[in-house]
């Protein structure tokens, strides 16, 4: 029986042949177990793809575990979400990930002067989140900084306001990004293997705001950027602007806060459980002890519900900053 393979099908066959990362590999391998029409005439294909699959994810785990600790672009995710900062040389990504979170990182007027990926804690009121300082992006978006961009939660891509090529610089780099199947966004939709692209949630920030024409430069930017990811002008040297970038980082992850009450006690301020935006209270009982699930019977809400206090069912959304008790 022919197998009739779709044009889509024969795409995805042709970005797995031209994959250059296991990551890659393995997207495109899924996208076309995912396309691939199912009848009696494709059993064999389908076999032979989901044996490469389970052979590619073995592979990367062992990869993974090796080089954890070896290789500078795998880092362990900490904190409330992973944010990956990327631009041009001379951007000031370097000097603006420090301003955020007060640690010192090398800072220079010539380019390259970051050699390779640096995680650090970025305080947000009762939260971390982690920022990773990278190299500079010239020429083509290279794999292993495709991958890092990937497997975080969220990306910001610094331009330098003081030059009259930033325009260019982003569209560049939008285009490199796209080369490797990566779409930065307002709002990403979950993964999905039939779509050829990655959404990945991002912030576009013009940097170095406090340098002539830098005003007129983020205009322009901003116009051209409509519809895309949201834009920030902000000067890393003069701290202005940081307030809200910070802000901005924190609603683009998608993250709510949830602090847990236990009946007949006071809530721990100090330990915010965080959950994925659209958490229910059944997701945070599953947060917080394995065995509540089965045993939850309703719970309380203090913040989001209309009024204190109210006894709420396991469906109910909750939003960030609620106080939750969970009875059960
Ligand atoms: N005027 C001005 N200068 C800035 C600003 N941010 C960074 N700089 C300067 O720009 C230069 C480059 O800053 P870095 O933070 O090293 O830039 P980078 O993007 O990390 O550079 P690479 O690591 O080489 O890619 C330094 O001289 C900074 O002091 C800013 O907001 N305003
Ligand atoms: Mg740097």
């Amino acid at each position: 029986m022919p197998a009739n393979l779709t044009p889509e099908y024969l795409e995805a066959e042709r970005q797995f042949r031209q994959a250059t990362t296991p990551e890659e590999q393995i997207e495109a391998l899924q996208r076309m177990l995912a396309l691939l029409p199912k009848h009696k005439g494709t059993e064999k294909i389908q076999a032979d793809l989901k044996r490469k699959l389970a052979k590619l994810r073995e592979v990367e785990q062992t990869r993974r575990v090796k080089r954890a600790g070896t290789d500078p672009y795998y880092i362990p995710r900490h904190g409330a979400g992973q944010v990956v900062v990327i631009g041009p040389a001379n951007a000031g990504k370097s000097l603006l990930v420090s301003q955020l979170s007060g640690v010192p990182l090398e800072v220079a007027d010539y380019p390259y002067t970051t050699q390779k990926p640096t995680p650090v804690m970025m305080p947000f009121e009762d939260l971390q989140i982690q920022l990773i300082d990278t190299p500079p992006v010239v020429g083509e978006l290279e794999g292993p900084l495709a991958s890092l961009i990937r497997r975080a939660d969220e990306t910001l891509l610094v331009l330098d306001l003081s030059s009259d090529d930033c325009l260019d610089q982003v569209v560049f780099l939008l285009e490199s990004l796209d080369k490797r199947r990566i779409r930065l966004v307002k709002e990403a939709r979950p993964d999905d293997p039939v779509r050829t692209f990655v959404e990945r949630p991002a912030i576009i920030v013009g940097n170095k705001l406090d340098q002539p024409r830098a005003d007129e430069r983020q205009a322009v930017l901003k116009e051209s950027l409509e519809g895309g990811p949201p834009f920030v002008a902000v000067s890393a040297l003069l701290g202005e602007g940081l307030v809200g970038l910070r802000r901005q980082i924190f609603d683009q992850l998608g993250v709510i806060r949830v602090y847990a009450k236990p009946p007949g006690k006071e809530p721990d301020l100090e330990r915010p459980f965080v959950l994925k935006k659209g958490a229910t209270v059944m997701d945070l009982a599953e947060a917080v002890h394995r065995d509540f699930p089965d045993r939850l019977k309703y719970a309380r809400v203090w913040g989001s519900a209309e009024f204190a206090g109210q006894s709420v069912g396991k469906t109910f959304l909750l939003s960030d900053r609620d106080i939750v008790e969970l009875h059960l």
